[in-house]
C-alpha cells in the first residue's frame, strides 16, 4: 500500500536496521523502543491488523511470523531471562500503524498489566 510506512520499509523505500527477512516476513528495530530489544516482525503484504488475516494467512503467514520470532529470540539472547510478544489491534487497542505487526521487547524486567 503506498502511503503505508511497513510497506514502504519492507519494499526497502523507507530505511530500517533490518534484523530478519524471509519471503514473506521482515523484522526490523522499532525507532521508538521501549525495551532495550523491541523488534517489530511484520509480514511483508499488507494486512492492516490481525483480524484481517484470511483463513490461508493464518496458516501460512502466521508460521512465518513466530519462525521469525523464534530465530530473534535465540539471535537476541532473550530465552533465559524471557520476554513478551504484543500485538495491538485498533484504535484502543494501541495499534498507530494500520499494517499488521508483532512487538518482541526483551532485555529487562516486564511489568503486567500493561496500560
Ligand atoms: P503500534 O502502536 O502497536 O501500532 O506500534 C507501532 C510501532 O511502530 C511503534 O512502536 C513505533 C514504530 N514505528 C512507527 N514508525 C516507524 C518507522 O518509520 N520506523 C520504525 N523502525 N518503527 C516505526
Amino acid at each position: 500500500m503506498e502511503n503505508c510506512i511497513f510497506c514502504r520499509i519492507a519494499n526497502k523505500e523507507l530505511s530500517s536496521e533490518v534484523v530478519y527477512e524471509s519471503d514473506q516476513v521482515i523484522a526490523f528495530r522499532d525507532v521508538a523502543p521501549v525495551a532495550p530489544t523491541h523488534i517489530l516482525v511484520i509480514p511483508k503484504e499488507h494486512i492492516p491488523a490481525v483480524h484481517n488475516l484470511s483463513m490461508e494467512q493464518r496458516n501460512t503467514l502466521l508460521p512465518a511470523i513466530f519462525e521469525a520470532i523464534d530465530q530473534l529470540v535465540e539471535k537476541e539472547n532473550l530465552a533465559e531471562k524471557g520476554f513478551r510478544v504484543v500485538n495491538n489491534a485498533g484504535q484502543e487497542g494501541g495499534q498507530t500503524v494500520n499494517h499488521l505487526h508483532f512487538h518482541l521487547l526483551g532485555g529487562r524486567s516486564l511489568q503486567w498489566p500493561p496500560g
